[in-house]
């Protein structure tokens, strides 16, 4: 409790430096020094980085150019999109499907690549949904989310999506504990007896297809952030968890107390052994799994009803906690494997311990005591070093090529620099302001490219034009191929962003998907040609084929259309070319419009509840004759 009271009064003159809006030294260091060429990438040129930044609150994914900071797309994901009909049209609503119903929002933290051999292989990006746990598995062809899956036993799933070297897995921890199995209505005040955490192993498929593999029930604590194991420690994942007090209140009085919370290392090799033996138990939940159908240009919704569980407290060596000064939050391990970084947020030093030292601890059972039943390793045993006063507030380390990292400083505001095996601090740069995560390309992997880092804030305060009370979202980057960190770029960024990723572009740009062909669109209600596109009446569901070219709809007079029915316009885009999406909107309809790509087909539901004629049109500039590229749809009483 002391310690924590020092470090705040130490943290009072640098929050007061935000509120009285003065600029530290540097503020405008870019311009001033022409840093800015650095990030200047010439009209009509590209990128040499894609950056995929997590949208926070948006719920979504959104793509730049690194190091222009340019952005190229938002990537719709968890949280609906009536830009491009996502959660709208009848294909895309059964992705945003839960076992509770149709979910439209939520709060994406991580972003993570698919691996091989421990370096990003550009084939797939994933992402986190904090509030209904899921995670999503985006298709980096065609940028569009292919596949989510809900995580049962979890309540916000914030320590997610990490994955293993070889894309075998994709984890994610709870963050926060809940009752599990059949008694839900407990005493919130029992937390101690019936909250457990969880850890779900979710494999990856051939084709990227996920699976719940099996789950670890672990005692009541915080999981916050984590990081695969590479290299040598291949086969063990590191996560860091506060309130290892197990309070059901987080007040700094009761979750703070302890000098130290955990790191919990786990052995999923192990993990898989036991499961093989048949060590794991089964258990009855529900919870969605969506896929996207490349075929039928249709998500479908499944309700999976099993998981199987293993519990480390009886299955003895699968998981050991190891203690990390105060609120550990990022957990990272280097590109070696052999260093495992913790920041806790209250912490006055960074530890790094040693994948090596933790072995030779399990090995010679140097513990103190356990927590729950897991084994407590002891800290020193456990521990390469101390960097001793880097900043206040470590949150994340990401690393580069030679050997150094970079951890982000909330309350100091700012990026240290420091030797990993050394643990010796080589620079500092402040950052505008309070930094949350920041990301040098392939910093998480076995294979970074350094180059830059890219700090994403919590504040922005003066940096740009004011906006009403709140000022857009921003990210800096720094030019780090040099001995010193130089500030090069502001940008503004969707929603708030945590957790960002960037990869050559060389792993995606020629893959890209240019169009969809309509000789292999399989969607129920294609109209292949306008000779196929026809009004077809079942009851009192209306459905028309539709097609659009540059520049009309066919058909674009719809007559027999009565109030009440359900009518589905499935639109198909008959152009070939690259970059011709046609959009499609009904005036009044309460819905979304459509955005079609070439040679795909997409249906927009509609109930009209007046008599009238409706025009219809084409929202996306086409063609010369876009403005011409419209109709009406007639609607007689029922
Ligand atoms: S968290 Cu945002 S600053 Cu959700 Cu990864 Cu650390
Ligand atoms: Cu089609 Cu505008």
């Amino acid at each position: 409790m002391k310690r924590f009271k020092t470090l705040l009064l130490l943290a009072i003159p640098v929050l007061a430096l935000y509120t009285t809006g003065c600029k530290p030294k540097g503020a405008s260091g870019a311009a001033a020094t022409g840093n800015a060429a650095k990030a200047y990438v010439a009209p009509g040129k590209y990128d040499e980085f894609y950056n995929f930044v997590s949208g926070g609150f948006s719920g979504q994914m959104s793509v730049y150019g690194l190091p222009s900071g340019r952005l190229f797309r938002v990537i719709p994901v968890f949280s609906v999109d009536p830009e491009k009909g996502w959660g709208y049209s009848e294909e895309t609503k059964p992705m945003l499907m839960t076992s509770n119903g149709f979910v439209p929002w939520d709060d994406l933290h991580h972003i993570s690549f698919s691996q091989t051999n421990g370096e990003i292989d550009g084939r797939w990006s994933f992402g986190n949904a904090n509030n209904t746990p899921r995670v999503a598995r985006i298709d980096n062809k065609t940028f569009r989310t292919a596949e989510i899956l809900e995580l049962p036993n979890s309540a916000g799933n914030h320590s997610s999506p990490f994955i293993t070297e070889n894309s075998e897995y994709l984890v994610a921890g709870t963050r926060f504990s809940v009752p599990v199995g059949d008694n839900q209505d407990v005493p919130i005040a029992s937390y101690k007896q019936n909250f457990k955490g969880t850890i779900s192993f979710v494999s990856i498929g051939k084709e990227g297809d996920l699976d719940i593999a099996f789950q670890l029930l672990l005692p009541g604590v915080n999981f916050d952030l984590s990081r695969a194991g590479k290299g040598p420690s291949h086969g063990w994942f590191f996560f860091s968890c506060y309130n290892s007090e197990q309070a059901n209140t987080l007040l700094e009085v009761n979750a703070s107390q302890r000098d130290k919370d955990f790191i919990l290392a786990v052995n999923w090799k192990k993990a898989e052994e036991y499961l093989k033996a048949g060590k794991g138990v089964k258990q009855q939940v529900r919870y969605a799994h969506n896929k996207w159908d490349e075929k039928t240009h249709t998500a479908k919704h499944e309700i999976r009803t099993e998981v199987t569980v293993l519990d480390p407290a009886i299955l003895k060596d699968i998981c050991y906690f190891i203690p990390c000064p105060k609120s550990p939050h990022g957990c990272d391990t280097d590109p070696t494997g052999e260093y495992i970084v913790g920041s806790g947020k209250l912490a006055a030093v960074i530890p790094v311990f040693s994948f090596t030292k933790i072995q030779k601890a399990i090995a010679d059972k140097k513990y103190d005591g356990d927590f729950g039943g897991i084994p407590v390793i002891n800290y020193e045993a456990a521990l390469h070093g101390e960097v001793q006063k880097p900043g206040l507030g470590p949150l994340h380390t990401e690393f580069d090529a030679n050997g150094n990292a970079y951890t982000s400083f909330f309350v100091s505001s700012e990026i240290v620099k420091w030797n990993v095996k050394e643990l010796k601090v080589l620079d500092r740069v402040p950052t505008y302001y309070s930094i949350g995560h920041l990301s040098v390309p392939g910093g998480d992997t076995r294979k970074p490219f350094g180059k830059y880092v890219v700090a994403y804030n919590k504040i922005t305060k003066d940096r740009y034009l004011p906006t009403g009370p709140e000022l857009t979202q921003s990210a800096q980057i720094y030019d780090i191929s040099g001995d010193k960190m130089e500030l090069i770029l502001d940008f503004p960024t969707i929603g708030e962003p945590h957790y960002a990723g960037s990869m050559p572009a060389s792993l995606i740009k020629d893959k890209s998907q240019k169009i969809y062909k309509i000789d292999e669109n399989n969607h129920p209600y294609v109209a292949k040609g306008e000779k196929e596109a026809k009004v077809v009446r079942e009851g009192n569901k209306v459905h028309v084929y539709m097609t659009s070219i540059r520049s009309h709809f066919a058909p674009d007079n719809i007559e027999g259309v009565k109030v009440g029915d359900e009518v589905y316009f499935h639109v198909t885009n008959l152009e070939q070319d690259w970059d011709v999406p046609h959009g499609f909107a009904v005036k009044g309809a309460l819905n979304a419009e459509l955005l079609i790509m070439p040679g795909e087909t997409s249906t927009l539901k509609w109930v009209p509840e007046k008599v009238g004629v409706y025009p219809i049109y084409c929202t996306d500039f086409c063609s010369a004759l876009h403005q011409e590229m419209q109709g009406y749809v007639r609607v007689s009483p029922a």
